[in-house]
């Protein structure tokens, strides 16, 4: 098990049309990927030690700020560069500075180490509103859209999300929906295979097509989940973009509730960049979460703090590799632990 399920009271479902809503009796009550209470379990203790290697370099370098012996304007000024290196951007960095000095003089005290801490009170308070849990069992299937630029970690972290979600007991069926090439459809199928779950795909499709049969075929074989895989593209590729509105708007034909998950990947190394990717692909699909990949190498974090600044939108998963196992879900305390260890 990467994680568990949390059993979560039941809310009220989005209103769905009578034809996709299922009986009552056959309802499957919803549950939520949540994130794992201490002690982590092995899995995720695992993935954490990944996590924290990956965004050393930003720890280490703000850390060196709290060496001094005295909490002055130097410290603040060092921290601000700091937190700027690390991607937090300009927003983040003053919210982070202002709420810092704040926890600073009511808890008056003189120790730069203590600090430290105070910081990491209020980065996981800047990004708490990030942890929301990925639900699933409200809808059948749970329709899951994944979009995100060329190379972000799309179909890797499919892969990892179908093993989840088959951990916890879902059926997943896989939509190949990037099909400009065969080898997407192939990389996919791989995953598919590693998971041993369904793969609709369509050979030289139409990605709008594939994405509806997925979910016409999820809702005839009664399956818990559809995840639609599709192509890289680039914000400023207007009709790449448009070409992802139709997938959306067909998905919705298929089944008027869906899609009922919009996912963002973004590859934690793009730093600054990250914001402007949520904020363009939240304007044309309505973006409902985020998985950030790729903090296992050289990525900074801090576009988090900007990302929960600028453009709050949940960050369901951390990918720290490329394996089925280095994916888990977000913790906001946690990972303000780990960007500062
Ligand atoms: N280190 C590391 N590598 C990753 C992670 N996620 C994905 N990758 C690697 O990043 C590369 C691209 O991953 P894909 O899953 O193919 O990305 P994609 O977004 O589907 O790419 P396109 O479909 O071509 O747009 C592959 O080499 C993956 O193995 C991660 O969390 N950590
Ligand atoms: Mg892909």
């Amino acid at each position: 098990m990467f994680s568990f399920f949390r059993k979560k009271a039941p809310t009220p479902p989005t209103p769905a049309l009578p034809e996709v809503a299922a009986p009552p009796s056959a309802a499957p009550e919803p549950v939520a990927l949540a994130p794992t209470p201490a002690p982590a379990a092995a899995p995720r203790q695992g993935w954490l030690d990944k996590l924290k290697a990956g965004l050393r370099k930003t720890g280490s370098g703000i850390a060196t700020v709290f060496t001094g012996t005295q909490i002055d304007d130097a410290l603040y000024e060092e921290l601000e560069s700091a937190l700027l290196m690390a991607d937090a951007g300009v927003k983040a960095t003053t919210h982070l500075l202002g709420d810092l000095k704040r926890r600073v003089k009511e808890s008056k005290t003189t120790d730069p180490a203590a600090v430290k801490g105070l910081l990491a009170d209020a980065i996981a308070d800047l990004l708490a509103p990030l942890q929301k849990p990925l639900v699933i069992g409200e809808h059948k299937p749970t329709v899951i859209m994944v979009a995100g630029v060329n190379g972000a970690g799309k179909t890797t972290s499919i892969g990892k999300l179908t093993r989840h979600l088959a951990d916890s007991g879902a059926s997943v069926l896989l939509a190949a929906a990037d099909t400009f090439r065969a080898a997407a459809r192939e990389q996919l199928a791989v995953w598919a295979d590693r998971n041993t779950v369904e793969i609709i795909t369509q050979q030289g499709g139409d990605p709008a097509a594939v994405s509806f049969d997925a979910v016409t075929a999820g809702k005839a074989r009664g399956r818990d989940v559809v995840l639609v895989d599709t192509a890289g593209r680039l914000p400023t590729q207007l009709h790449l973009m448009e070409e992802l509105r139709k997938i959306k708007r067909v998905v919705q034909k298929a089944d008027a509730s869906a899609p009922h998950e919009v996912l963002l990947v973004i590859d934690g190394n793009t730093g600054q960049n990250a914001l402007m990717q949520v904020k363009a692909f939240d304007e044309a699909l309505q973006l409902t979460g985020l998985v950030i990949t790729k903090l296992d190498g050289t990525a900074k974090g801090g576009v988090l703090c900007a990302i929960a600044r600028e453009k709050p939108v949940p960050v369901y998963f951390i990918g720290v590799g490329e394996k089925l196992e280095d994916l888990e879900t977000f913790d906001a305390r946690e990972f303000a632990q780990a960007l500062l260890s």
